[in-house]
């Protein structure tokens, strides 16, 4: 299908969860960033494992093991080709983002980042890629900077290269914000960290349902990834990380297969990957993603972009129709996410009254505190876009949000 305009309505057959009513009203889900829906392709790929293969993996001789294993292994792989990554080495299977920036904390932090250093993180940065920064800060006694952010929602760029110093040890930033839907231009910024010397983490949990990631094109040095917000299961995650510097990493945690051999003395750890995935792997979880990257290829990238960027417009433009609402994003390049407040009106209220409609929305902080509080609100409503959103859905929530209006007329 790449290439060809998206078929929505057979995308939205594949998932079976949008079909039912909600309230008494067919379903329309539009919080994808906090976890799409899931296809399926993979729904069937975990059913598939547990039915036939579930068995422990690298450790049973036997044939079920064996498949797990390869199955496993072969998600690995999948993995490595969706980002373009060099090796498969490369590829640390995590529980998501969060956990995944947290191991880049623990181990790289701890052992790069002494007193007096300084990490580099930005204003628009998810509390996952705030706090492990915060207690690495605090616990080594190093300082947190914050590249700010302006009015319109992009970062401030020109203050990059100030807030890059000789201390500074680390840069961690959201490719896309989950609170803004601004798409930061990563490349740029890391060519210019990289011109100081300093390695840069990618936050990419938007990311990847959206647009093409090739983590060698953008030359980051850790990218992390959560399955869930791109069609995959829950409670699975990639931490990509350059060859170079995973080998420089100490392991964080202790047990299963990050070991080779264990005496009461002495253990010697094992090689990449698995040095870094301590005990029983989440195994169909890892099978689910890669079948998640099988249906996202299968649906192609390009037109799913091209859809995202039609659907925002669309949506942008009318949501200008109701009276008191203001979109907080007007950033240069934004990817599947409108964020917006209306007057006189609690985000709460307005997602409470939106669920009587069946229409599912975000309404809170959305875990980016310090974002919204640089636009001087504490929440904001949430409306996030997948590639089995419609025109019909943007309509049913501003349709909604015309009877937001007339309860607090
Ligand atoms: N954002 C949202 O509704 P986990 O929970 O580990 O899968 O992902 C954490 C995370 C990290 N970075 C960004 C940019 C994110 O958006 C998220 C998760 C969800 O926006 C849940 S708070």
């Amino acid at each position: 299908m790449s290439g060809a305009p998206l078929d929505v309505a057979r995308i939205r057959a594949d998932f079976p969860i949008l079909h039912q009513e909600v309230r008494g009203r067919p379903l329309v889900y539009l919080d994808s960033a906090a976890t799409t829906q899931k296809p399926q392709a993979v729904i069937d790929a975990l059913v598939r494992y547990y039915t036939h293969d579930n068995a422990n993996v690298h450790r049973g001789v036997h044939a079920l093991s064996e498949r797990a294993t390869l199955a496993y292994e072969g998600a690995r792989e999948r993995v490595r080709r969706f980002i373009n990554a060099r090796e498969t080495k490369e590829i640390i299977f995590v529980r998501g983002c969060t956990e995944a920036i947290n191991l880049v904390a623990y181990t790289f932090g701890r052992s790069k980042v002494g007193p007096g250093d300084e990490v580099l993180i930005t204003a628009m940065e998810h509390h996952s890629d705030i706090v492990p920064w915060q207690m690495l800060c605090q616990q080594v006694g190093a300082t947190l900077k914050v590249v700010p952010v302006d009015e319109r929602g992009d970062l401030r760029l020109d203050q990059l290269d100030v807030l890059l110093t000789e201390r500074t040890r680390l840069l961690a930033v959201t490719h896309v914000s989950n609170a803004l839907g601004t798409v930061n231009p990563v490349r740029d910024i890391i060519r210019r960290a990289h011109a100081r010397g300093v390695p840069v983490l990618v936050d990419g949990a938007q990311a990847p349902a959206h647009f093409r990631v090739d983590v060698q094109a953008l030359d980051c040095d850790f990218y992390a990834l959560s399955g869930h917000k791109m069609f995959g299961p829950t409670g699975i995650g990639v931490l990509y990380g350059k060859a170079a510097v995973l080998e420089s990493m100490p392991p964080w945690q202790g047990g299963g297969d990050m070991i080779l051999s264990v005496t009461m003395e002495k253990t010697v750890y094992n090689r990449l990957p698995y040095r870094l995935e301590a005990g029983t792997p989440d195994i169909s979880g890892a099978i689910g993603l890669a079948a998640a990257m099988d249906y996202i290829d299968s649906v192609g990238l390009d037109a799913i972009s091209a859809h995202d960027q039609a659907l925002l417009e669309y949506g942008a433009r009318a949501l200008e129709s109701v009276p008191g609402l203001r979109l907080m994003s007007q950033a240069r390049e934004r990817s599947g996410v409108l964020s917006f407040i209306m007057e006189d009106v609690h985000a709460h209220d307005v997602g409470t009254i939106l669920d009587r409609e069946g229409v599912a929305i975000r309404a809170g902080h959305h875990c980016a505190q310090p974002l919204l509080s640089c636009f001087g609100v504490a929440a904001t409503v949430r409306a996030s876009l997948a590639m089995y959103n419609t025109r019909e859905d943007i309509d049913a929530l501003v349709r909604g949000l015309h009877k937001v209006r007339e309860v607090f007329a």
